[in-house]
C-alpha cells in the first residue's frame, strides 16, 4: 500500500495500551484531543497523517487497553472522514488476539496456547467479556494493513512494517511475506541468543542509502538505527518511552514521550538490537 507523498506522517511504535502516552505524543505533534476525546484538525496539522505501527493491544491494564481501542476506533472514523489521515498496521498481538476471539480453526488449543493467552494476550479475556469492545476491535483489525510504503522522488522511501523482516519479503502481498512482516523469530523462546544473532539479516542487509525500513516489535531502551534500518519500539509499556518517526518530504526525525505511570509497567529484560 503506497502512501501519498504530499503529506507528513507521524509513525508511532508499539502502544500496548499506553493511551495516555499516545495522547501526549500526538499533542506534541499538533494533534490535541478535545473534551470528547477527538483529535482536532487544525491549520497546523491539516497536512499530517498518523500511522500506528502495530501492537496497540495487550500488556497494558484492562482499563487502558479498553481506552486505547475506544480512542483509536473513534479517531480512526473521525479523522478519515474527508481524507485518509489515520492508518493502522497489523502487529502480531492484533493477529493473535483476532485468532483467539474468532476461534480461528488453525489455532490449535493446547495447554501451551492457553498459557500463552493468559501470559501474553491479556486483551483476549477482556474482549471476550465485553462484546461491544470486541466489535470495535474486529472492525479496527479489518482496517489494518500489513505494510505501507512512502516514496518521495527516486532517492528516498520508507517501508513500514510491524516486525523486522528479510528484505525479500518486504512490501509483498503473499501469505508467507505477510507473516514475516507481522512477526519475526521469538525472543522469548530464544532468551539466550543475542538479538543480532537471532535476526542477522537486519544488519547484514542494512545499506547506506535513503530507502529506509522502519519497524517496531522488538522493545528497545531507545530508538535503534543502523544505516537504513530503524526500530522505534522504545518500550513504553515497560516504563521507558513511546516514540514516533516523523516523515516529511525526504527527511525523518524522531520524538518520544516518557511512560506516565498511570498503569503498572510490564516487566522485561532488554535484548539490544545493533549491539556491536
Ligand atoms: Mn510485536
Amino acid at each position: 500500500m503506497i502512501l501519498p507523498s504530499n503529506y507528513e506522517y507521524i509513525v508511532i511504535g508499539d502502544v500496548h495500551g499506553c493511551i495516555d502516552e499516545l495522547k501526549t505524543l500526538l499533542a506534541k505533534q499538533e494533534f490535541k484531543t478535545n473534551h470528547k476525546n477527538l483529535l482536532q484538525i487544525t491549520p497546523k496539522n491539516k497536512n499530517k497523517s498518523i500511522i500506528l505501527l502495530g501492537d496497540f493491544v495487550d500488556k497494558g491494564s484492562n482499563e487502558k487497553i479498553a481506552q486505547s481501542i475506544e480512542f483509536i476506533y473513534k479517531n480512526y472514523k473521525y479523522l478519515n472522514q474527508e481524507r485518509k489521515r489515520f492508518y493502522l498496521i497489523r502487529g502480531n498481538h492484533e493477529e493473535m488476539v483476532y485468532r483467539y476471539i474468532t476461534n480461528d480453526p488453525t489455532l490449535v488449543i493446547t495447554p501451551e496456547t492457553i498459557k500463552d493467552k493468559e501470559r501474553y494476550y491479556n486483551s483476549v479475556a477482556l474482549l471476550e467479556k465485553n462484546p461491544k469492545l470486541k466489535e470495535l476491535f474486529l472492525e479496527l483489525y479489518k482496517e489494518c494493513s500489513v505494510w505501507y510504503k512512502y516514496i518521495y522522488k527516486e532517492h528516498f522511501s520508507v517501508t513500514l512494517t510491524h516486525a523486522p523482516c528479510p528484505k525479500r519479503y518486504l512490501a509483498k502481498d503473499d501469505i508467507e511475506s505477510q507473516k514475516k512482516m507481522i512477526k519475526c523469530v521469538s525472543r522469548s523462546k530464544n532468551p539466550n541468543v543475542p538479538l543480532d544473532e537471532l535476526i542477522p539479516y537486519i544488519h547484514q542487509e542494512a545499506e547506506d542509502n535513503q530507502h529506509y525500513h522502519i519497524f517496531g516489535h522488538l522493545s528497545q531502551p531507545n530508538i535503534r538505527q543502523y544505516k537504513n534500518k530503524i526500530c522505534i519500539d522504545t518500550s513504553a509499556i515497560y516504563g521507558d518511552t513511546l516514540s514516533c518517526a516523523i516523515i516529511k518530504k525526504d527527511t525523518i526525525r524522531f520524538d518520544s514521550t516518557p511512560f506516565e505511570f498511570k498503569q503498572k509497567k510490564a516487566k522485561q529484560r532488554y535484548n539490544i538490537l545493533f549491539d556491536f
